[in-house]
């Protein structure tokens, strides 16, 4: 009698240790499960993609065009409608019509983040060519570079000043009181950067990166 409560005891224990096995199998299972799906969107859902997502919110209308080269297995350059793709980059350059006006460098700047964008930033003279071929020289525009000190001149996205070009008209920056820079056309040297207040109210350029697919 003593021998087989015995093994009734080692039953219960063995269909224990079956049920626990059981359980960290499913669960082990279901981690993986979730793993996988973790990887299969990030896969799925890489980044230009989360990007073009997050978009679409603003634009309902890109346009792509293949440039014959293939970045990380990506044909595809994207630019929402109506903006002017060159580089790496798109621009807008404000209208001035019922929905856009004039505005201040801070409302410029938050008026291109509301798009996804930031204000124009130029690194060479190709950015800077490229751009002053699309602006109407009766204008000035604000562009994405201030002072945030005694001439330390910032980038709004965040690359360095120094190691950019600079295209300063002859006599600029001018003063410690213009804190913000605008691209301005002068009749004998042409395009250039001024700094003059940030509250006087301009047009602006806004870019952002193209979206690859
Ligand atoms: C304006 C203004 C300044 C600029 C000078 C250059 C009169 O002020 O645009 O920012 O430096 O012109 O003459």
């Amino acid at each position: 009698m003593v021998r087989e409560r015995k093994l009734q005891g080692e039953g219960v224990c063995w269909s224990l240790r079956l049920w626990s096995a059981a359980v960290i199998s499913i669960l082990l299972l279901s981690t993986c499960l979730i793993a996988s799906c973790v990887v299969t969107y990030q896969f799925t859902m890489d980044k230009p993609n989360r990007r073009l997502s997050e978009l679409h919110t603003n634009y309902s209308s890109f346009t792509c065009f293949s440039e014959g080269t293939v970045v990380s297995d990506k044909v595809w350059r994207c630019c929402p409608e109506d903006w002017k793709p060159f580089g790496s980059h798109c621009y807008l350059v404000s209208t001035l019509n019922s929905t856009d006006s004039a505005a201040s460098w801070m409302e410029s700047k938050k008026k291109c983040s509301r798009m996804g964008a930031h204000l124009l930033v130029i690194h060479n003279k190709e950015e800077q060519d490229f751009i002053t071929g699309i602006l109407n020289s009766g204008h000035a525009y604000f562009i994405g570079l201030w002072d945030s000190g005694h001439r330390q001149w910032q980038w709004v996205d965040q690359t360095l000043y120094n190691e950019s070009a600079r295209f300063w008209h002859n006599g600029e920056p001018s003063s410690d009181n213009e804190k913000c820079v605008i691209l301005n056309h002068r009749l004998n040297t042409g395009w250039g950067w001024n700094d003059i207040p940030c509250n006087d109210k301009q047009k602006s350029v806004c870019q952002m990166k193209k979206i690859y697919l």
